[in-house]
């Protein structure tokens, strides 16, 4: 059997048929790493998942790795330049939760729009014979600026369209082929619309991209919902912004360092927060799993990589 390093728990379906394929090691619990690393060295598999990064350091303290099958669309956890020097293949689990994770962004907005958390205390603490609970914005005619038109952002557009929304978005290049309005300058588009959706890549080229001006121009009757990663938007401001006013409200579900997120989160009451839960569904992390460990089975074999990043 051939040793596979595993820097995260996946979900069991995934890991029965891993456990049964390879030799398994769950890094996350081994307590001297680097003696393990060294007596692993010719280590050629890897599968990451959660928060451990595969950088140049775990890259070089195994230097016979090939393959790293990413359980996740988001390839963030590794360093993919270091990567592709190293002639290391690297595949992730597309498309099969697009769904889902469009389902919590809607999800997401609804709870923040119609104050699904606070009226349920509301109900639970007995208040409702004391006096009706306050009235609540609507999503029905309010305009969505989604930032990353890809495949999750797509099925989010189609989703808010069914709630009667009108769409928009902003990404690096216009898409001539879809239906929407196209902002090449995000703040104006922020400027423009009531909800701002982040669904980029959590990359270099992402980080930050949600600014203090681009929060200011989205301003007191905006909101922004986060599903991408927690470095596409300045935290600092967004926490500023959402403490004074200068935005309406958030929904997020990632966050900057998770999952040790900023406890000023717990003190305000205009944000719903979801520990990274979008695609974490019975039948999505199913079909993440599947994806994963073909992806691994495919590379064991020779034949082509289903979902192949580099
Ligand atoms: P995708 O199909 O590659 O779409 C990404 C979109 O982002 C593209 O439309 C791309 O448009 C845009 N984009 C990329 N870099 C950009 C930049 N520097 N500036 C502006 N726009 C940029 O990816 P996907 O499958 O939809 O997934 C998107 C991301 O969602 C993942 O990478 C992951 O971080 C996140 N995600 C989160 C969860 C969760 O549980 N919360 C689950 C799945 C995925 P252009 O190329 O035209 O710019
Ligand atoms: C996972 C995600 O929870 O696919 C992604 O990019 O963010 C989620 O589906 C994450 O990958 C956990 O590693």
């Amino acid at each position: 059997m051939e040793d596979l390093i595993l820097t995260g728990p996946v979900v069991d379906s995934a890991m029965e048929v891993l456990d049964q394929k390879f030799r398994t090691h769950k890094l996350w619990e081994i307590e001297d790493k680097a003696a393990f690393l060294r007596d692993h060295k010719a280590t050629r598999l890897m599968a990451s998942f959660g928060t451990l990064q595969v950088d140049t350091d775990l890259m070089d303290a195994l230097p016979a790795l090939e393959m790293i099958s990413v359980f996740g669309v988001g390839v963030d956890m590794v360093d993919l330049d270091a990567a592709k020097a190293r002639g290391i293949r690297v595949t992730n689990t597309p498309d099969v939760l697009n769904d889902a994770v469009a389902e919590m962004t809607l999800a997401l907005m609804l709870a923040t729009c119609r104050q699904i958390v606070h009226a349920d205390a509301f109900v639970r603490a007995g208040k409702w014979s004391d006096a009706p609970y306050p009235l609540t914005g609507e999503l029905t005619g309010a305009k969505v600026g989604i930032l990353g038109l890809g495949r999750i952002g797509k099925e989010i557009a189609l989703r808010c369209q069914a709630f009667k929304m009108q769409v928009v978005y902003s990404g690096r290049r216009e898409q001539p082929f879809q239906p929407y309005q196209y902002y090449s300058d995000l703040v104006e588009m922020a400027r423009d619309v009531d909800w701002l959706i982040g669904v980029v890549p959590g990359d270099t080229g992402t980080q930050g991209l949600v600014s203090r001006e681009v929060l200011e121009a989205l301003g007191p009757q905006g909101s922004f919902v986060n599903v991408g990663r927690g470095s596409l938007v300045d935290e600092g401001a967004m926490l500023d912004l959402l403490k004074n006013g200068g935005l309406g409200a958030a929904g997020l579900d990632v966050f900057f360092n998770e999952p040790e997120i900023s406890p000023e989160f717990f003190e305000l009451s205009n944000v719903v927060l979801i520990p990274h839960q979008a695609s974490a569904t019975h039948k999505t992390r199913w079909a993440m799993g599947d994806l994963f460990v073909r992806n691994l089975l495919a590379y064991c074999s020779g034949t082509p990589l289903i979902s192949p990043v580099i």
